[in-house]
């Protein structure tokens, strides 16, 4: 019997600008354009650009109205959601002919770990460069791959060098590396954590290195533990084919900022009905509601509530939306946008049994 080898071969693929992408590909008119997929009225979003148009400084969460001030010839088309959930489902079919450990992160994004793969391929490059030729033979799209030994090398891997790149992290090369990365590069560090590792002089892998797993988890909580691994590139977190969302959300921008509750909570209604419906289709609940608000001046807000029962009908649901709208107290500035989040969440499982999640 062959040795099992010492180190897993996880890729991370994820497809490049992929809604603009899938818009080139059935548009011509839009290839080798600066695009944006979205609305590019006033108060539209960018949801993702083309690389033609990131060369302007164009990015995905970018207000339009900006990113017209950024690049007055930019196109602007909404988006087509069925044709984006056709292309991942191909994508994912192409995977499986792979391996069946494969954890999609988002629409565009997942985790395969080939180290035992259907092909007997031994070399996980190998894997990743058919895995590339057959997206873009199937669905003419480009894809980039990271491949190392855990998730998160495979995923910065996969950042290092887009569009249609392909980078390998070695276990050899992996501790260097990590030491030289920035800890802003790092998967689990937002803004708001780069900033307060940078309060505290960590700026780099190496910097995150010299601290303590105790002090890590003092100062960072939970994640803490994780900062202290991955600063010595462990991750022993497995590909995960099953995994359920952690939450599900929606939100919307009033197309003119709004002061009044009643047109407030009309809103509200809206998104709490197309949350639940979401937690129904993938038949989970929650216990974590969360109210978001944007204001006019653009500064954000999140109120939550947690209770202790499992929440999944509108019924349960708006009740709490309702009362983060009122505490702590009502918005005293006028609203931009609202959302409405639930996290915490758990899968029915099919015994019947409400199955706790890896939270
Ligand atoms: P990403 O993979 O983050 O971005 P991308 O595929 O457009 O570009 P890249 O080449 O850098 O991977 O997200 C996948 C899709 O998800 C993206 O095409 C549009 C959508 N999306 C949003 O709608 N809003 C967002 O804020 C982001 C980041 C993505
Ligand atoms: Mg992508």
């Amino acid at each position: 019997m062959n040795k099992p080898p010492n180190h897993r071969k996880i890729i991370h693929i994820d497809m490049d600008a992929f809604y603009a992408s899938v818009e080139q590909r059935d548009y011509p008119e839009y290839r080798n354009k600066a695009l944006a997929v979205g609305w590019g009225g006033d108060r539209g979003v960018v949801m993702t650009a083309s690389y033609e148009a990131r060369k302007y400084g164009i990015h995905s969460a970018m207000p339009s109205s900006i990113a017209k001030r950024k690049c007055p010839e930019l196109l602007f088309t909404l988006p087509r959601f069925d044709s984006y959930k056709v292309v991942s489902h191909q994508v994912r079919q192409i995977f499986k002919d792979y391996t069946n450990l494969v954890e999609p992160l988002s629409i565009d994004e997942a985790f395969l770990d080939v180290t035992l793969n259907k092909k007997d391929i031994p070399s996980a490059t190998h894997v990743a460069e058919e895995i590339k030729q057959r997206i873009l033979e199937e669905t003419q799209l480009t894809a980039t791959a990271g491949i190392s030994f855990n998730k998160f090398l495979a995923k910065i891997a996969s950042g290092m060098n887009k569009p249609n790149g392909l980078t390998v992290i070695h276990p050899k090369d992996a501790v260097a590396f990590v030491e030289t990365l920035s800890v802003g590069k790092f998967h689990g560090v937002g803004k708001v954590t780069a900033k307060k590792m940078a309060n505290l002089g960590i700026y780099t892998g190496l910097d995150l290195k010299q601290w303590s797993k105790k002090a890590l988890i003092q100062h960072f909580g939970k994640v803490g533990g994780y900062f202290y691994r991955i600063a010595r590139a462990i991750d022993n977190r497995l590909v995960e084919p099953n995994r359920v969302r952690k939450s599900v959300s929606a939100e919307d921008t009033f197309s003119e900022d709004v002061q009044d509750r009643e047109m407030m909570l009309k809103q509200l209604k809206k998104i709490t009905e197309i949350v639940v419906k979401r937690m129904k289709n993938t038949r989970s609940f929650g216990k974590t509601v969360t109210l978001k608000i944007k204001y006019h001046d653009f500064q954000v807000q999140t109120r939550s509530k947690t209770v202790y029962h499992l929440l999944q009908s509108y019924e349960q649901v708006f009740p709490i939306v309702e009362f983060l709208l009122h505490q702590p107290e009502f918005p005293t500035k006028a609203v931009r946008l609202l959302g409405v989040g639930i996290s915490n969440l758990k899968e029915k499982g099919e015994d019947g049994l409400q199955l706790v999640m890896d939270l």
